[in-house]
């Protein structure tokens, strides 16, 4: 590994509780998709429909996690990781979603757990991160209000089991991304193109995160409860100038960010009647004592970001979308995904949702936030993003912002959804045709800051 030239030792010093961790999922890392009775997920299906994943890829073998944990559990002991996220795969637990219980499913995240807490380390599993249950899919998906009672089920059988153990739970992650990238526009599972249509997704994911809330309380006293949301500042270009470009940036505010953490936080859903969303029960999708449901107190608020998203107003009203996105006229660097790379972003968000939520606002831990880099650089681009991006946390932490941890995403190379294997989000390389993990430079240096924050 060589060295950096971005010093850990200079960055400004965190509290000293403040966590330290890392992030993976169920289905971009464990493989073992028909092992151990797992049942299929939607992420099963869309992949072997030909055109939905660059080159056809699946996450079939992914990290081979499921068999390698132990070596993986190893690479985060060596980084000092206080804790770890993972997901939980819904349907190796319950292949059908409902009923019937997988015992193997449940024991091999038992094993994950025992061997994490040897390490020291904390597990913090997510319950949704994606993955749901093909059998539920054919009865609609998240499009279907049972869906939540289901996920509510499913919190409860998992907790049952892990919960003398683990404390740290998140219920969903980012159902923004799984609304409109899997339900309006189609490019990820379970692949639905039903733009606007989609919107009872965002209602009965929620409703399932209020009900699985309960659940996870009631088998765990001392359970603490979060959700990852994806969040982002939503910037105009410097050179807008109208009204309707205001008037954009507020309509896809409120679509991205507060569809998601007003109702939570503040129990309401935001104005969108932008989106010709006047009817306060969405046709009768929202129902009496949902919002109680949905606003339970929370222990802490999961922030997943990425960068900014500039908006200009619409230049085809016909398309039905009050903004248009764009692009920012900085020459911010890009990562391979071609996002651009704006630490400052996340002070912004940060303070904003301080101002924005105030006594409501609980803790706010960064439970995603990394880059994809070039397979086989000397990753000092990725430790640039990782330093620029702590820093930016240590302002909003000095400007106020109860931030308790962060987690980077992700320990490993994975399976990156519809870019397959492409994109390198990992401090670990993994060379994917021998499952040989190498770890890069960002590793070496994160586990510096790790151990210089704690010194
Ligand atoms: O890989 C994803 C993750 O599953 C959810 N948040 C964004 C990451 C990078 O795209």
């Amino acid at each position: 590994m060589r060295s950096t030239s971005v010093d850990a030792a200079r960055l400004p010093r965190l509290p000293s509780e403040f966590l330290w961790g890392a992030s993976t999922a169920a289905y971009q890392i464990e493989g073992a998709a028909d092992e151990d009775g797992r049942g299929t997920s939607i992420w099963d299906s869309f992949t072997r429909r030909p055109g939905t994943v660059r080159d056809g890829h699946t996450g079939d073998v992914a990290c081979d996690h499921y068999h390698r944990f132990d070596e993986d559990v190893s690479l985060m002991r060596r980084l000092g990781l206080d804790a770890y996220r993972f997901s939980i795969s819904w349907p190796r637990i319950l292949p059908s979603g409902a009923g019937k219980v997988e015992p193997r499913g449940l024991d091999f995240y038992d094993r994950l757990v025992d061997a994490l807490l040897d390490a020291g380390i904390e597990p913090t599993p997510t319950l949704f991160h994606w993955d749901l249950p093909q059998a539920l899919e054919d009865e609609g998906g998240w499009l279907n209000r049972a869906t939540a009672d289901r996920f509510a089920a499913y919190a409860a059988v998992a907790a049952e089991r892990l919960g003398d153990r683990v404390k740290r739970w998140i219920t969903l992650n980012e159902p923004f991304v799984h609304m409109s990238l899997g339900y309006s526009l189609g490019v990820h599972a379970p692949g639905r193109t039903l733009m606007l249509g989609a919107l009872p997704v965002a209602h009965h994911q929620l409703l399932g995160h209020g009900l699985a809330t309960a659940a996870l309380r009631a088998a765990v006293p001392d359970a603490r409860v979060l959700i990852a949301n994806n969040c982002t500042p939503v910037r105009l270009r410097s050179d807008a100038r109208s009204d309707e470009d205001s008037a954009a940036a507020t309509a896809y505010d409120a679509l991205h960010n507060r569809l998601f953490n007003d109702p939570i936080l503040l129990g309401s859903y935001p104005d969108l009647s932008h989106y010709d969303m006047t009817d306060p029960s969405w046709g009768g999708v929202v129902r009496e004592g949902d919002l109680d449901t949905i606003s339970a107190p929370l222990d802490g608020l999961g922030v997943n970001y990425y960068n900014p998203t500039w908006v200009t107003a619409p230049t085809d009203p016909a398309a039905g979308l009050p903004f248009d996105l764009t692009e920012p006229q900085e020459p911010y660097q890009r990562t391979t995904c071609d996002w651009p790379v704006v630490p400052d972003g996340l002070t912004e968000l940060l303070t904003g949702l301080k101002s924005r939520y105030g006594k409501a606002l609980p803790p706010v831990w960064i439970t995603e936030n990394g880059c994809a880099q070039p397979i086989g650089s000397h990753d000092q681009a990725r430790i640039e993003y990782l330093a620029g991006h702590i820093d930016a946390v240590a302002r909003a932490v000095a400007r106020g912002v109860d931030v308790r941890g962060y987690f980077t995403w992700s320990l490993l190379d994975n399976f990156e959804w519809a870019e397959g294997y492409h994109q390198r989000f990992g401090l670990v390389e993994v060379d994917f045709a021998t499952q040989l993990r190498t770890p890069r430079a960002s590793f070496e240096w994160y586990r510096s800051l790790i151990a210089h924050q704690r010194s």
